[in-house]
């Protein structure tokens, strides 16, 4: 189909405006699904091309902005509701490019994502978890010395008894399929359109929420979720949910803050 493959081309040379006319045009006929996978394709070549050195960090952030805004429009679209996904930059890690790119794609396919952006400590995905009804936390981390975050996650997660409720699921260049294995995480997924792939698979297997859950869930809300920009904070020990300072309270409660994410 013409419209989709040149949505594909605009969205990886990072024309954000012929790229928003396209998603336009293909979403005048109900196949949201395509345009999604178009979508998904084009950030593939985009990542292939920066693994190549062929794009670089503007050439990926333009394809990100491009793909952005197609977004937004299947955003405004019937696109169904999968399921609620919490994700973040592990703490002590400030690269949120990959995670951004996986937060986008997985609200495209339809998730609600709730994005804790950077830096972000194992009890604030237990309590966003909490709050939000996640049915996964997706995890990213670019630093060798931050991986061992997730590790404390999925700790705080067991130890929060929410193990059998919520998914992990984790990511980033250090990431492997082994380490998920070896720290107990459901799933690992090396880019972004396998991370939409392996965040329904993780769904699909989850047990079914009541009724009254899933009436919630169906219920129209915001399509993203997002704490406000990060200030700096105290190191957070996971592993005590029962001693929660006001400080780390207030932020919880900031993380809830419903506002656009772009
Ligand atoms: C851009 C960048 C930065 C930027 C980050 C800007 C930002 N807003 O993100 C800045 C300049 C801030 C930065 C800082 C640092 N950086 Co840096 N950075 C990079 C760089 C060049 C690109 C990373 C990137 O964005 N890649 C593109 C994205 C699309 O790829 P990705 O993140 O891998 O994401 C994909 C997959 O991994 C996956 N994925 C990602 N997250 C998730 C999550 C889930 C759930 C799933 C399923 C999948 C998934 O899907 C994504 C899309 O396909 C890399 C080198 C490189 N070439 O990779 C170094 C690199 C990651 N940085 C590095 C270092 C050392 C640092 C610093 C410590 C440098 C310093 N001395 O200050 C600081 C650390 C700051 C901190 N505390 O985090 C090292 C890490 C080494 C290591 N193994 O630990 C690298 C590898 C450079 C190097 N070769 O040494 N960095």
């Amino acid at each position: 189909m013409a419209v989709l493959e040149d949505l594909k081309q605009a969205i990886i040379s990072g024309n954000r405006d012929r790229a928003t006319e396209l998603t336009r045009q293909a979403l005048a006929t109900p196949r949201e699904q395509m345009v999604v996978e178009q979508i998904a394709s084009a950030m593939e070549v985009v990542g292939e091309k920066f693994r190549a050195n062929e794009f670089f960090v503007p050439e990926l952030l333009i394809a990100q902005r491009a793909m952005r805004e197609s977004l937004k429009l299947l955003a405004n679209a019937e696109v169904q509701h999968v399921g609620t996904v919490v994700i973040g930059t592990v703490k002590g890690d400030l690269h949120d490019i990959g995670k951004n790119l996986v937060a986008a794609m997985l609200e495209g396919a339809g998730f609600r994502v709730v994005d804790l952006k950077v830096d972000v400590a194992p009890d604030q995905f237990v309590k966003a978890a909490q709050e939000n009804g996640a049915d996964i936390i997706a995890m990213s981390a670019l630093l060798t010395t931050t991986m061992g975050s997730m590790r404390d996650t999925v700790a705080a997660l067991q130890r929060a008894g929410l193990r059998g409720q919520v998914k992990v699921l984790i990511g980033g260049a250090p990431v492997t399929q082994s380490y998920a294995d070896e720290i107990g995480s459901d799933g690992y997924a090396p880019d972004a359109a396998s991370a939409v792939d392996r965040a329904k698979e993780m769904v699909a297997a989850l047990p079914k929420k009541p009724a009254v859950a899933r009436a919630a869930a169906a219920a129209p809300r915001p399509k993203a979720v997002s704490k406000p920009p990060a200030k700096p904070k105290k190191p957070v020990k996971a592993a005590k949910p029962a001693k929660k300072a006001p400080a780390k309270a207030k932020t919880a409660k900031k993380s809830t803050k419903v506002q656009k994410r772009r």
